[in-house]
């Protein structure tokens, strides 16, 4: 069985300092690289000022970096056809059109936050899948981050992705991704509290299990709408509420909600943050079955109430349960994307086997498997 491999960070970083002498005819003055990563649980919680534990991937984007005193960005990929080139004053929401705008987007919101930028050359390289529910955007957002600016603070970083990602790019998410790709600290996972913005180092202590992502191949879009709707429902909620986000929400008043789709968007909010404090409390007792039961009340809570999940997140989710996983869910932003597993080490080939299986027997593309070790935040290479 194969996995999707994060490859090594030293030669990665030689490769795209290569490949941008060669496109550029000049060397790179720095190169960043940050990782993707796997949500654990809480999910479409951060914009509602609640909890998330994601874990950083071991694979990351690379970006390599050369400023320019002429005011133009060039920014190229090697996963990429389109290239993008245009002036750094002109660059703003509703500029930059696909990959590139969450690139030139942070070299905007840098900008903007008083950073001296006077043009620059950007190529960018990776194992993040793109499009698997596993943060690429964000990896990509906090590469050029470090790459550019190495000396500003995490956090003011994680804000200019942020505004990179939203304003520019025009995804509406949440924050998450974009501080656990800065954030995040080896064999950790990091418990963000987005009312307080507090941050906490949890020890992952897997003890003999895997933590197994098996990307759908089902593409997710965070720009097509469905995202964006679901962030509209949660503030209907609030809204009728009285509350200024689902933090404060009671789960007897969301009960009493009258629509019934905005009930349910809240329900699954409003549980999810609880299950976030469980799952950690869980994770410390190394209580597997507790984990397991949590999450699969999330996936479900995904499918049934928020309406996020597809055939092949639930299958993904199932048949690992049924091959030996102690906990699975869909993770991410949904409409396809990654599942997440923790299977006993000894179980994960025919965790793997019985889900390729299913997909060939259901005619779902197969899917992609990776290994899930919890690693370091981005940092210049
Ligand atoms: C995507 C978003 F980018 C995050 O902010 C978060 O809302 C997530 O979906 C769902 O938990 O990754």
């Amino acid at each position: 069985m194969s996995y999707v491999e994060p490859g090594d960070p030293g030669q990665l970083a030689a490769t795209v300092r290569a490949a941008f002498q060669e496109r550029y005819a000049a060397p790179a003055t720095a190169v960043g690289r940050a990782p993707g990563r796997v949500n654990l649980i809480g999910e479409h919680t951060d914009y509602n000022a609640g909890l998330v534990l994601p874990v950083a991937l071991p694979h990351a984007t690379y970006a390599a970096w050369a400023p320019r005193t002429d005011g133009v960005l060039r920014v190229a990929s090697r996963q990429q056809e389109t290239v993008w080139e245009g002036r750094v004053d002109e660059i703003g929401p509703d500029t930059v059109d696909g990959w590139a705008s969450y690139a030139a987007g942070v070299v905007w919101a840098l900008r903007e936050a008083g950073i001296d930028l006077a043009g620059g050359d950007l190529l960018v390289d990776g194992t993040v899948p793109l499009g698997a529910g596993l943060s690429s955007s964000a990896a990509l957002e906090c590469a050029v981050a470090v790459a550019v600016a190495p000396d500003v603070e995490r956090r003011l970083l994680a804000a200019a992705c942020i505004r990179a990602e939203t304003e520019v790019a025009g995804a509406p998410t949440g924050g998450m991704d974009q501080y656990v790709a800065l954030l995040a600290e080896p064999d950790h996972a990091l418990l963000i509290d987005f009312a307080s913005d507090e941050t906490t180092q949890v020890p992952l202590e897997l003890s003999g299990h895997t933590l197994l992502v098996t990307d759908t191949r089902v593409s997710h879009e965070l720009t097509d709408g469905g995202y964006g709707s679901r962030r509209a429902d949660c503030e209907e909620a609030a809204r009728l509420l009285g509350v200024p986000t689902l933090r404060e929400a009671a789960l007897t008043a969301v009960e009493t909600l009258e629509d019934e789709r905005i009930r349910r968007r809240a329900r699954h909010v409003v549980t999810e943050i609880e299950r976030v404090t469980a799952v950690v409390d869980a994770l410390g007792r190394s209580d597997w079955d507790t984990v397991g039961t949590l999450f699969l009340a999330s996936h479900a809570s995904m499918r049934d109430d928020f309406e996020i999940s597809t055939p092949e997140l639930d299958a993904a989710v199932a048949v690992a349960v049924e091959a030996g996983a102690v906990a699975a869910r869909m993770t991410g932003g949904g409409f396809g994307g990654s599942s997440v597993a923790l299977v006993p080490d000894e179980r994960v080939e025919a965790a793997m086997r019985a889900i390729d299986a299913t997909f060939v027997l259901e005619g779902f593309t197969p899917p992609a498997h990776l290994r899930a070790v919890p690693s370091a935040g981005a940092t210049p290479v």
